[in-house]
């Protein structure tokens, strides 16, 4: 031994303590992880490696000086459900329990501009979030909630430019002008084309939306975030962590570069971009993630010409991960949140929300909402973290993880300028098929138990306890929404309502003008969010594509294994009897565009022999129905994240009876609460599967319901052959 232990002196004793067992840990990312780190992985001071201080370029370490001994993150959740009146109430009752910002979810008909009286939304309207019509709604919104002085994130990227103008309109009704209202508008569409989908137009209007809404707040809002550069959404759809890091900051060079060619000055508004970051269960990670960030954004904006320190330093909100959490033993999502959220923490966020338990089955309660935001109150007053600025710097496993992170994201954004850039890139379909790829490798490390998921795939209770959940009469909120709709409608001046629709109309077919002030002027007049998406759909058309499932991942996770086996050979038994391979279409009813479930299942279902059907997005019942009876499907899977289930299902099968064909099968999947299982069984859903299914269980179901004599699992296919 030398005076100074080393790596290979410890090598020695834990190789002697494992007899020789390679203790390396190869993650998603396809970074190798040593069993231990040292100072020879982090370099001396002022080395490359070395993070320097808090508050000084390149930022690693956080964007402010003083972080959270000056002052801590805000403590922000993101909320809405039913009526403007009910999720007011709620936010006020959360705000006087110690929430500090407010973060507002819309319902999907408002995401996609649809007002709640268009018949594609009548599963949709104020399920998923809040309905919005009209500057009237907004009003009421934010009743009683000071626009002046409250900060407010908006959850909008298809209906921006009506939810902005709406915004504005009801802090001026509210008397507090525009330059004084302080928040972010989400405004990342890239990101909707790969992973989230509640675009509503083509990507290139899309993005001319983007650099206006940019361009008019930098103008007039000063404290306004024009955009929150989302990295969430794609770590929810399964995207590794240099996936998410690469593609997010290859999104906000897009985002700078397009606003600098519309003739912004890159410092005007450089300053006010934002990022949201997904915070999952590998804990280490997701702090290397953010430090990541920051160093790799001061470096893109220094490359792109930024002056102003305020520009080069990255700001981010946080979630922690809604996949993560399982409706299997939903307490163990309180340890999880936990987790992340200390993630979040200690990697620097500026603003958090944490998820509530009942994540996996329904919007939170007052009860998991409280649990929730009290979360980040015990770590913010009892836990000391906020006492030191960046507490992991100089953690030599932190230092080099963050390292390897950049590492690999460069090579990535390399590979994104190379194909000219994200628009491009996005439009190649290529970031998309990689996320989704990672996202099958992931769905089937689980279901073969090598990702453990605790109370899931291990440690599973014979019989879970309910939990109360909450539940939305959508067609009560559609009601009462259609009234105010009727009731604005009928008291403005729709003179000059139209005239302003029109001029929105002119400038989006055009190119002339700002399209955020044209609709503040329509917003003004009263104008309703259909009608103002609507002047500009008929310049734009509205956007749809077909989904295109990976191929080859289960086949290939799953080689050798007995069960997928007979699984595969009994789709072919069945082919064998159809007299052609039994045919699953995979329905994407609703404006629900969560697609992660639906992919995985195709391509997993693909993999094991079945021909998959993939229904595109946003279907209505009827559509479904038609696509169905001309690709003579055998089965049809809906899937449901965002609680249209009990309106759209049913009225599927319906249709199907209708039709003369109630044969069809009809099985359901996604988020889909417990005490719903009766209702849909009852409407003749016939098989239904939550979070936590395995998949090839699932298939093997889908066997069963097509007439095969299925084993159960761990039996022999011979015993009970058909
Ligand atoms: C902060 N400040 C400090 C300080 N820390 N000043 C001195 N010392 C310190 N240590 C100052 C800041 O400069 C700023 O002032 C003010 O305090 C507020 O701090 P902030 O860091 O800007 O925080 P905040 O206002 O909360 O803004 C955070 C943000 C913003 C920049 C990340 O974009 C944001 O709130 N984003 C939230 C996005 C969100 O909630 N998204 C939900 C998505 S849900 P000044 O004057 O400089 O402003 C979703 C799910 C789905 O997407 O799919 O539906
Ligand atoms: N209220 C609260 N949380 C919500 N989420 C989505 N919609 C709402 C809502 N209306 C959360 C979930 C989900 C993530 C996208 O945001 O955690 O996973």
């Amino acid at each position: 031994m030398t005076d100074r232990p080393n790596y290979d002196d410890w090598k020695t004793l834990a190789d002697k303590e494992v007899k020789g067992r390679d203790l390396t840990w190869h993650t998603p990312e396809g970074i190798a992880i040593k069993p231990l780190y040292t100072s020879a992985d982090v370099g001396a001071e002022g080395s490359a490696l070395d993070p320097g201080v808090p508050g000084i370029a390149p930022y690693t370490r956080g964007p402010y000086a003083s972080m959270y001994t000056g002052r801590p993150w805000t403590i922000r959740q993101y909320a809405g459900f039913s009526t403007a009146e009910e999720s007011n109430a709620f936010y006020r009752r959360n705000l006087a329990a110690g929430q500090k910002g407010l973060s507002v979810a819309f319902d999907l008909a408002t995401h996609r501009g649809y007002d709640s009286d268009h018949p594609r939304v009548v599963g949709d309207v104020g399920k998923a979030g809040v309905a919005i019509d009209t500057v009237r709604d907004m009003e009421i919104l934010f009743d009683s909630i000071p626009l002046d002085e409250m900060s407010v994130s908006m959850t909008m990227n298809g209906a921006v430019i009506p939810i902005m103008a709406f915004y504005i309109v009801a802090g001026e009704r509210q008397g507090v002008p525009q330059a004084k209202l302080s928040g972010t508008i989400q405004n990342d569409i890239l990101k909707e084309f790969m992973v989230r989908n509640t675009y509503i137009y083509p990507p290139e209007p899309s993005m001319r939306i983007v650099s206006d809404i940019i361009a008019y707040t930098s103008a007039n809002m000063p404290k306004f975030n024009s955009i929150s550069i989302s990295g969430y959404h794609m770590h929810e759809a399964g995207a590794t962590a240099v996936q998410e890091l690469a593609f997010t900051i290859a999104d906000g060079k897009e985002y700078a570069k397009r606003a600098m060619e519309a003739g912004l000055d890159i410092d005007a508004f450089a300053p006010r971009l934002s990022f949201f970051w997904g915070i999952g269960m590998n804990f280490f990670m997701e702090i290397a993630k953010m430090r990541a960030a920051r160093a790799l954004w001061h470096e893109v904006m220094e490359g792109l010409g930024a002056q102003s320190e305020k520009s080069k330093m990255l700001r981010t909100h946080c979630q922690t991960s809604g996949v993560s959490l399982q409706e299997q033993d939903p307490y163990n999502n309180v340890i999880r949140t936990t987790m992340e959220a200390m993630a979040a923490v200690l990697g620097g966020t500026q603003s958090l929300h944490t998820n509530a338990l009942d994540e996996a089955i329904a919007l939170p309660t007052d009860f998991s909402a409280r649990i929730a935001r009290n979360t980040q109150l015990v770590i913010q007053e009892e836990s000391g973290i906020t006492n030191v600025a960046d507490p992991l710097g100089g953690s030599y496993y932190i230092e080099s993880l963050t390292a390897a992170l950049i590492e690999q994201a460069r090579t990535l954004l390399a590979e994104v300028e190379e194909a000219g850039g994200m628009t491009r890139y996005v439009a190649s379909g290529k970031p998309k098929a990689a996320i989704e790829r990672a996202a099958a490798v992931k769905q089937a490390s689980v279901d073969r138990g090598e990702t453990v998921v605790v109370g899931v795939n291990k440690y599973r209770r014979e019989t879970e306890d309910e939990i109360d959940t909450l539940d939305i009469d959508n067609h009560a909120v559609r009601t009462s929404q259609i009234a105010r709709l009727e009731k604005v409608r009928a008291t403005r001046d729709d003179m000059s309502c139209k005239a302003a629709l029109d001029a929105l109309a002119r400038g989006a077919a055009q190119r002339e003008g700002n399209l955020l002030e044209l609709a503040v002027e329509a917003a003004r007049h009263d104008a309703t969010l259909g009608e103002i998406s609507q002047a500009m759909e008929d310049a734009y058309g509205r956007y749809d594509t077909l989904p295109v499932p990976v191929r080859g991942v289960y086949t290939e996770a799953y080689a050798g294994d007995d069960r997928y086996t007979q699984v595969v050979e009994g789709v072919k038994a069945v082919e064998r009897r159809l007299g052609h391979a039994p045919r699953l279409m995979v329905a994407k009813m609703g404006q629900d565009g969560h697609d992660r479930g639906a992919n995985v299942i195709a391509s997993a279902f693909a993999d094991m022999g079945f021909e998959v059907v993939s229904g595109p997005l946003f279907q209505t019942p009827k559509e479904t129905l038609a696509m169905a009876l001309e690709k003579e499907v055998d089965a049809i899977g809906a899937s449901s994240l965002a609680a249209g289930h009990k309106t759209l299902i049913p009225e599927l099968i319906g249709l199907l009876k209708e039709a003369g064909r109630p044969d069809i099968k009809v099985i359901a999947g996604g988020v889909i609460p417990q005490k719903d299982y009766e209702y849909l069984r009852d409407a003749g859903v016939q098989g239904i599967y939550g979070p936590g299914s395995n998949v090839v269980e699932c298939a093997a179901d889908v066997l069963r319901l097509l007439g095969h004599n299925m084993p159960p699992a761990g039996e022999d296919l011979d015993e009970a052959a058909e």
